[in-house]
């Protein structure tokens, strides 16, 4: 069997990463994987973990590396991880990118591509905004997602130039219908020889 997609979605909160990630892994035939719906089904369920994560959430913080990094490497562990996957999320910090460094060269085949998904401050304050009013996220207020904004900026957009340095970074701009993001994401991935 050909060996399936190894691919990461990165950008900031409301960018449109869980939208795509469910796409394109149907379209490559992956599962995707989402930490921060990780998170969420633990708060929902109320478990050890859901109980100590949810403050931080709902503040707009990190979940530490340590506790993140174990659940990743947990389920690329999974059956299903076993011949490609999608990340979702993660990593988001570069103590995150070490553990997946480590895990793939340990146990997997190395990454084909990572999709940067791109969307002004604006756009995305005023997706998640909707998003709030439909869905009520703890973590969706406004306050609140600035907040991610700048966790993400801080945290987050510097892992960019490593992936690009690395040369696996595909950018994407994130603005428009979803299915116009989709036809722009399998596009540039096939332009670098990512084919789904
Ligand atoms: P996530 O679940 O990853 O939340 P997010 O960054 O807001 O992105 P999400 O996928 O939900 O939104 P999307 O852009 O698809 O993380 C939540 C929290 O979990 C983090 O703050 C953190 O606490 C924790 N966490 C997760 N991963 C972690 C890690 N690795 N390390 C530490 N902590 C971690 O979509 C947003 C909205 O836009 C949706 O309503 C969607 O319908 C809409 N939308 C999408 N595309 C659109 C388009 N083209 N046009 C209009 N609207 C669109």
């Amino acid at each position: 069997m050909t060996s399936g997609a190894r691919l990461l979605l990165i950008g900031p909160p409301g960018a449109g990463k869980g939208t795509q990630a469910a796409r394109l892994a149907s379209a490559f035939g992956v599962p995707a994987i989402s930490t921060g719906d990780i998170f969420r089904a633990n708060v929902a369920n109320q478990t050890e973990l859901g109980v100590k994560v949810k403050a931080i959430m709902d503040a707009g913080e990190y979940v530490p590396d340590d506790i993140t990094n174990a659940i990743v490497a947990d389920r690329l562990r999974e059956s299903d991880a076993s011949n490609g996957f999608l990340l979702d999320g993660y990593p988001r910090t570069p103590e995150q990118v070490a553990e997946l460094d480590r895990v793939l060269a340990a146990e997997h085949e190395p990454l084909n591509a990572v999709v940067q998904i791109e969307a002004d401050t604006d756009e995305v304050v005023s997706r998640l905004l909707k998003r709030a009013a439909e869905q009520g996220r703890a973590d969706d207020t406004e306050e609140v997602i600035r907040h991610r904004m700048s966790v993400y900026a801080a945290q987050t957009a510097p892992l960019i130039d490593l992936f690009a340095q690395r040369g696996l970074l595909v950018t994407v701009d994130g603005l428009g219908a979803v299915d116009d993001v989709t036809e722009r994401i399998l596009s540039a991935l096939a332009g670098v020889g990512v084919v789904a």
